[in-house]
């Protein structure tokens, strides 16, 4: 079985971005592939947040992933914090990697934008999502259309480790979805749906009720010429609302565009399909959350899980850059 791993920050609630965009193929890869999960606690601390709310966001982002419809018996989902081998990977990595090519990162660039004072955890970030990755030796890697330029940075990493000290990672390949790779944001569809931008109407949690949904596909940002066509760079918000209608319903966008004629229409059953989407999703939450001991139980497990793996590689790596065995 090929091996998988690919991970999320710990945002309590997921958006139907990280759905569409990653989490769905999560789940359908646990039939065909060795799945490894990580809820990447420690790239959240890149930001500002709480304790005690980086606290119950990993354990409520662990619910919504059960919910999701990742099943403990056939993936293994754990939190990042909790294999002590990734920041000791990353340290390895680190001394692999470059300032000049951390510094052409545009996730990195759009984010310092946003503040006065940049952290160096900011900026060295991907690396540690390059070690996320290496340490599983893991072939594929499920992610939303954002994380494309991290993940070529992990395989450059990997390269540059094993030209320089021997065959020891593996390279891994991104994969991407056909469609919803890149979910826009409803009110601002030049930018990806993203939970640290604030944007109420343009962001849809997997946990909003029907009727919060409706609202907001229904205020959704669309162009005046009133024409329903595929053409995402010429009609963004209505390309948009088309592939999230496709993507609900197991279509193609421009095969989807031919049955309307009018924005309303599109809208309304846009909504629909949304809200039945997410609908066995939410009921699967609403059980889950009534039973809090059974996600530390499976993080627990998880976590054990995810040493094995992660201590087999680190020791390779470490063996092969000259560290000696621990004493
Ligand atoms: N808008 C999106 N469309 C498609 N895929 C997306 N992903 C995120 N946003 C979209 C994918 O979701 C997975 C987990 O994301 P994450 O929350 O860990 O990472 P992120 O990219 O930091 O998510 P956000 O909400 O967009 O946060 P910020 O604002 O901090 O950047 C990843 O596979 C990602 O591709």
């Amino acid at each position: 079985m090929p091996r998988v791993l690919s991970g999320i920050q710990p945002s309590g609630d997921l958006h139907l971005g990280n759905y569409l965009g990653a989490i769905r193929s999560w789940v359908a890869n646990q039939d065909t592939d060795d799945c490894f999960y990580a809820i990447v606690d420690l790239h959240a601390l890149t930001l500002d947040i709480e304790p005690g709310d980086l606290r119950s966001r990993t354990a409520a982002t662990a619910v919504s992933l059960l919910a999701a419809g990742l099943d403990p018996e056939r993936c293994t989902l754990f939190v990042q914090s909790q294999v002590h081998e990734h920041t000791e990977m990353a340290w390895l990595l680190e001394c692999t990697a470059t300032m000049g090519e951390l510094g052409r990162m545009t996730q990195f660039k759009d984010k310092s934008e946003r503040r006065a004072s940049v952290r160096v955890g900011l900026f060295t970030y991907p690396v540690l999502q390059a070690a996320d990755i290496l340490l599983y030796d893991s072939e594929l890697v499920p992610v939303g259309d954002d994380q494309r330029q991290h993940l070529e940075l992990a395989r450059q990493l990997a390269v540059r480790f094993n030209n320089r000290f021997g065959p020891v990672l593996v390279v891994p390949e991104a994969t991407f979805p056909v469609v919803g790779a890149r979910v826009m944001d409803l009110q601002h569809p030049g930018q990806k749906m993203s939970k640290s931008v604030h944007s109420p109407l343009g962001t849809i949690s997997i946990l909003d009720p029907p009727q919060d949904i409706e609202r907001k596909v229904r205020r959704a940002v669309t162009d005046n010429d009133g024409e329903v066509r595929y053409d995402p760079r010429g009609k963004p918000g209505v390309s948009n609302l088309l592939e999230l209608l496709a993507v609900s319903t197991g279509q193609a966008p421009d095969v989807v565009a031919d049955l309307y004629e009018g924005y309303g229409p599109l809208k309304a059953d846009t909504a629909e399909a949304v809200i039945e989407l997410l609908r066995p999703l939410q009921r699967r939450h609403a059980s889950l959350s009534a039973d809090p001991g059974l996600v530390a139980g499976v993080l627990a497990g998880g976590a054990a899980k995810a040493r094995q793996v992660a201590g087999e590689t680190y020791r390779r790596a470490a063996s092969a850059v000259g560290l000696l065995e621990p004493g």
